[in-house]
């Protein structure tokens, strides 16, 4: 078996004292001040170990529990040494410690090694989503500087070596393409792994894998996620969730996703024990099987992949009793929906609210049912610091909406390689601006009441599309519902709102007098009304409003 960490071998993957290069991986992180990592680390927040530490813990507390379940069973004490091989595999190519390779993996159990592997040599994965397409890989290759692609042959119908090929082509900086499957006439990703004795010293308050903004404008920024505060953000994550080695998680969303991936997902899962399933398909029919073959126990859902569920538990067979908690984040669940989850599904609920730059907010397993529907949930953290600011940049009272600001031990200082973006996403005393608007209750829990880019204004008023949405949910029939503004001469915008129904369209009339009922004031009426079979999503599952405005 390999050491993870010798001594002699450190070599390039320096700390902050080494000069740095143009190309060190260091250029464009902004790190927590050092005063606060020491209070951190202090306070035992940041344990000093790198993530790839995480799996050799498992492997020597767990060794024959299962850590993957697919179509054959991994134990950790498998796993293990398998991640050292593509570790050592990697290293092989002459990819070194600090250089950042752009990984597209579907929800499959290699990908866990891959991952460990690349942490355990020191090497940055930038995680991007099986949805991701051109636009999205070169723009993340140029601005990470990779050197590698790693990815899949095919997901369903679309091949990833023809866009590897493009993306070659145009950035020529990427050295080596790894694909999983038949390798066409790249490298297979199956025949790198490889022996070797020692792994370069991996430094826990360096940068451990970059996660892609799911910011709805412009083109995707990077963050930079440290072991430190990454390895927190999961562990702790698991705590609050009370994770343990009888746990199944069963991978729904895009592994690459900061969700299913740590929150607790995979490395909550490695870190107490537990076994991971996965699913490429996260549809009631495909995940309910895969729900009652492996005994999944817990899994993490978007809000309208929550509904579908809620609505086919009651057609589809499979059983699905082990299942004790459906974690549901990434865009607000209205609480009508909330309250059909415990009913339809026969699971707990867990209300989650983070995002890829650090914060989360989780209900808590005491909770009464009120908040657990009707919240969002608090910060994970004590150390969490939580701000709701008015336009003025000052504090609301509790109850008030305001925009959140947010710094902590897992929260981002800055995006990496984007310092002019930063000066406007973060305060001068380094609190990161959400875009979100929240109300705090006096208990800490937070309400998500709207993205302040979410917001039509309509001549000058302005109407929160999650308010909207929230009512016309509430009308019979409606599935899905979207407010998304249409340019007009005019109005400067107006309201066109977009549903999904059971059965027919409702007249205009008809849903104007229904708002009208409850209460909601005349210039937050829909000027359109427009139907559709679904709704466009983005690659993670929530409901593309650029594209919805773009269709109208
Ligand atoms: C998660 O992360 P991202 O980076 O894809 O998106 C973050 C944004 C938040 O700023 C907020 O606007 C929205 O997505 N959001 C929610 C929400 N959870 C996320 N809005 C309302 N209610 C919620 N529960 O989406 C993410 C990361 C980790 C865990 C869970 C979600």
């Amino acid at each position: 078996m390999t050491s993870s960490a010798s001594a002699e071998t450190s070599t390039a993957f320096a700390g902050t004292s080494t000069a740095s290069t143009a190309t060190d991986h260091r250029d464009g992180f902004v790190p927590i001040p050092d005063d606060l990592a020491e209070q951190y680390r202090q306070a035992g927040y940041w344990a000093g170990r790198p993530l790839g530490e995480l799996l050799r813990d498992a492997a020597r507390q767990w060794p024959d529990r299962p850590a993957l379940l697919g179509d054959t069973e991994t134990s950790y004490a498998a796993l293990d040494p398998a991640a050292d091989r593509m570790a050592h595999g990697l290293l092989a190519l002459g990819i070194r410690p600090g250089d950042r390779v752009v990984l597209q993996l579907p929800n499959v159990p290699e990908f866990v090694p891959v991952l460990f592997g690349l942490l355990r040599a020191g090497i940055i994965p930038v995680l991007t989503l099986p949805a991701h397409r051109r636009a999205e890989i070169e723009h993340l290759t140029r601005l990470s500087g990779a050197v590698a692609y790693v990815t899949a042959d095919r997901i369903a119908d679309f091949d990833y070596r023809t866009l590897a090929a493009e993306v070659s082509t145009h950035v020529p900086a990427l050295r080596h393409v790894l694909v999983l499957g038949d390798p066409g006439p790249f490298t297979d990703l199956n025949s790198i792994p490889a022996d070797g004795d020692s792994l370069p010293e991996v430094d826990a308050s360096d940068i451990a894998l970059i996660l892609v903004s799911g910011g709805t404008t412009g083109l995707p920024k990077l963050i930079a996620r440290t072991h430190d505060d990454y390895a927190y953000n999961a562990k702790a994550s698991a705590e609050v969730c009370e994770l343990g080695p009888d746990d199944v998680y069963l991978a729904t969303l895009p592994v690459a996703h900061n969700f299913p991936l740590a929150c607790p997902g995979v490395l909550g899962t490695v870190a107490t024990g537990g076994a991971i399933a996965f699913v490429t398909d996260p549809s009631p029919e495909s995940a309910f099987a895969a729900i009652e073959r492996h005994r999944v126990t817990v899994t993490a859902v978007v809000p309208p992949l929550a509904q579908l569920w809620c609505a086919a538990a009651e057609w589809e067979d499979a059983d699905i009793s082990s299942l004790r908690l459906l974690q549901v984040g990434g865009a607000k669940l209205a609480e009508v929906n909330a309250r059909d989850v415990v009913p339809a599904l026969g699971v707990r609920l867990q209300q989650v609210f983070g995002m890829a730059e650090g914060l989360l907010n989780y209900t808590r397993a005491g909770d009464p049912d009120e908040l657990v529907c009707a919240t969002q949930g608090r910060p994970l953290s004590p150390a969490d610091e939580v701000r709701v600011v008015d336009e003025q940049g000052d504090d609301v009272a509790d109850g008030e909406e305001g925009e959140l600001l947010t710094r902590g031990p897992y929260t981002l200082r800055g995006y990496y390689r984007a310092p002019e973006h930063n000066s406007r996403a973060f305060t001068p005393d380094g609190y990161y601006r959400s875009g979100d608007l929240v109300r705090r209750l006096p208990s800490g829990h937070l309400i998500v009441s709207g993205r302040i880019k979410d917001v039509i204004n309509r001549g000058g008023e302005n109407i929160s599309c999650d308010e909207l949405e929230e009512h016309l949910l509430a009308y019979p029939g409606v599935r899905h519902a979207a407010a998304v503004g249409l340019p007009d001469p005019a109005l400067g915008e107006k309201v066109c709102v977009v549903l999904v129904t059971a059965g027919d369209l409702p007249s205009p009339a008809a849903i104007k007098a229904f708002l009208t009922e409850r209460g909601l004031a005349t210039y937050k009426l829909p000027d359109v009304l427009r139907q559709a079979d679904v709704l466009p999503v983005t690659a993670v599952g929530k409901i593309d409003k650029k594209a919805l405005a773009a269709r109208y």
